[in-house]
Parts: C-alpha cells; structure tokens; sequence
C-alpha cells in the first residue's frame, strides 16, 4: 500500500453524516483521527464553510492540508484513495439497481430527504422532550404527528428501493447502507423506532453485526450519548 496522508475527521459521532464517513474510513482500513465537535462550534466553522459536519483534514507531508467537506465528495475520495474493498455497486453486482448510479442515488436521497424526516423532524424533538421532562408524551406525539406521517412515507419510499433482504442492494455492502444506517438506528432508539418495518427492522439488525457498526456505536443516540 502506497503512503497514505493522515486524515483527521472534524465532528461528533453522534452526527450521522460523520458516522456515514468513519464507517467508510473504517470499513476501507483508512485510519483517521476524529475531534468531536458540534455544527458552528469554532472549529467547525474553522474547517467547514458553513460551519457544518463532518470536514475531514488531509495532511500530506511536504503539501498543505486540504479539507473536504460535503460527505458525499469525501466518499468519492476515500473510494479513489482507497477503492477496496468496494462501496460501490460494480456493474455486475447490481441487483435491483438498473446501473451502478442508483447506489447514489440513493446516498443522496438518504441525505437530503431522510436527514430532515428522521432527524430534524422527528428524532431532535423526541430527544429535546427526554432530556427537558417536557411536553409528556402524548403532547410530543400529537405534536410530531405530521413529522411521523412524513417520515413513514420516506422510508416506505426508500424500502421500495432495496433488495427484499440482505443489504440495500441485497448481498453487496455499499455506501448506501452506510448514509441510511446512522439515520435509522438514531430512529430505532427512540419511541418512534416503533414505526420501523419488518424489512428495515431486518436490516438494521443486519447491519448491526458488522464490526464497524459497532466500533462507530460509542457517541451515538443508540447508547445514550448527546452531541
Ligand atoms: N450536505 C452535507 C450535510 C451535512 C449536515 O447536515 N450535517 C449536520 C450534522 S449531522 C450539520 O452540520 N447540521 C448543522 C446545520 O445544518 O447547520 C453533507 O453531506 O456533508
């Protein structure tokens, strides 16, 4: 293996698109340094142009350091630094996928429309009332409402786009996997996990079993941790 450069990872486990790229760095072997900060803490906002998670620092010797942002670029990096073993769906892999593009697709449609259903929606509000004691909790649950009814809809949605068992894409780990799995055990760890189906019930649990599940779980919702 060629000289790696260092690479240190700018957020908070408990951010799920920070936790989507250190389950990438570690599923690669890549090994990184992560400083667990907050959005729009100082040094976020020093790494990140709009103060936003994750960053990740590239520091070759004898070169200045770059900083990648936006998760799905840092993804693309990690995989032409490192392309094995493969997130990626290769043209003979695909089984649902009509080309290997769709794994992005989905990546994508993880990140800009699963984030706000399950996290800015649903989940935030859930774990504001746990730790303020307040609203009860059919007060949150009448107030959430809409937000869960959404949020139903996005996952009946992305279930409509996966293998029928197995990873997303059935037998083959991809990045996809990697964007939804941070988003969704942050839901089943709340009350609201109750609306999880069996499909995706099935996936979490196999997605659970992988080594780097678990190594990225500490600072995570699933265990209790906060930002
Ligand atoms: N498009 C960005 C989204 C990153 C993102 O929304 N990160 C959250 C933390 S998980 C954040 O920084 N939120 C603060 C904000 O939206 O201002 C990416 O893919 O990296």
């Amino acid at each position: 293996m060629f000289n790696l450069p260092s690479h240190t990872i700018v957020g908070t486990p408990f951010s799920t698109f920070t936790r989507s790229i250190t389950l990438g760095l570690r599923y690669k072997g890549i090994e990184y340094k992560q400083i667990a900060t907050t959005p729009h803490s100082d040094v976020a906002d020093k790494h990140h142009p709009f103060g936003m998670l994750p960053t990740l620092i590239i520091q070759q010797v004898g070169r200045n350091d770059v900083r990648l942002c936006e998760s799905q670029a840092i993804a693309r990096y990690i995989d032409r630094t490192v392309p094995l073993p493969s997130l990626d769906l290769a043209a003979d892999e695909f089984i649902l996928a009509a080309i290997p593009e769709k794994m992005w697709e989905f990546v994508s449609l993880s990140g800009s429309q699963g984030f706000p259903a399950v996290e800015i929606n649903v989940v935030k509000y859930r774990v504001q009332a746990i730790d303020d004691g307040t609203p009860s909790d059919s007060e949150l649950r009448a107030s959430i409402r809409d937000g869960v009814e959404e949020l139903k809809l996005f996952l009946a949605r992305m279930e409509g786009l996966m293998a029928k068992e197995g990873y997303v894409y059935g037998p083959k780990l991809t990045w996809a996997d990697f964007f939804l799995y941070p988003l969704l055990a942050d839901l089943q760890a709340t009350p609201e996990g109750e609306i999880l189906s069996e499909r995706m019930l099935g996936w979490l649990e196999v997605m659970g079993e992988l080594d780097v599940v678990k190594a990225t779980s500490p600072g995570t919702l699933a265990v209790g941790a906060r930002p």
